[in-house]
């Protein structure tokens, strides 16, 4: 989507009362990131798309917002939020199962006020694959040679 660093997610989709827009005011890297839309008390703006599991998201948000007000990671119907004066802080997340899952970042503002900048920002999506499980080699077992009595 736009020119931030979106983990080549095909299909991104975006929504609400004002849509995730890139490039923002802020960014991570190369100058660019997702911001969410300029909205007002009670509404919310999103980001949202498709991964293919499994497989580790890593990527960077911020947030400059009233306490009340938050940006949140859903992972399908699970988030994770973070509110107030938050820095570029790494989020890595492991999505485990073998199927799709809907990730999606939302700005959502309570009943009323504002504060900071009253937005949220993502930047450097990367998908990556499961680390495989390294198999160690097994060390050769030693034959003892059996020695065999011999009857005299
Ligand atoms: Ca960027
Ligand atoms: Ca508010």
């Amino acid at each position: 989507m736009g020119c931030f660093d979106d983990g080549n997610i095909t299909g991104w989709l975006r929504g609400g009362d004002a849509p995730w827009e890139a490039p923002s005011d802020e960014a991570y890297s190369g100058g660019c990131a997702a911001g969410s839309g300029a909205i007002g008390d009670g509404q919310e703006s999103w980001l949202k798309g498709y991964v293919m599991g499994p497989r580790i998201v890593n990527f960077y948000w911020k947030v400059s917002s009233e306490p009340g007000d938050e940006l949140r990671f859903y992972i399908d119907d699970e988030y994770f939020a973070i509110s107030g004066d938050v820095d570029w802080t790494l989020v890595s997340h492991y999505l485990d199962e073998e199927r799709w899952y809907t990730i999606e970042w939302k700005y959502i503002k309570d009943y009323a006020g504002s504060g900071g900048q009253d937005k949220g920002w993502v930047d450097d999506v990367v998908v990556l694959p499961t680390p495989t499980p390294t198999l160690t080699p097994t060390s050769t077992p030693t034959l003892t040679p059996t020695l065999t009595p011999t009857s005299t």
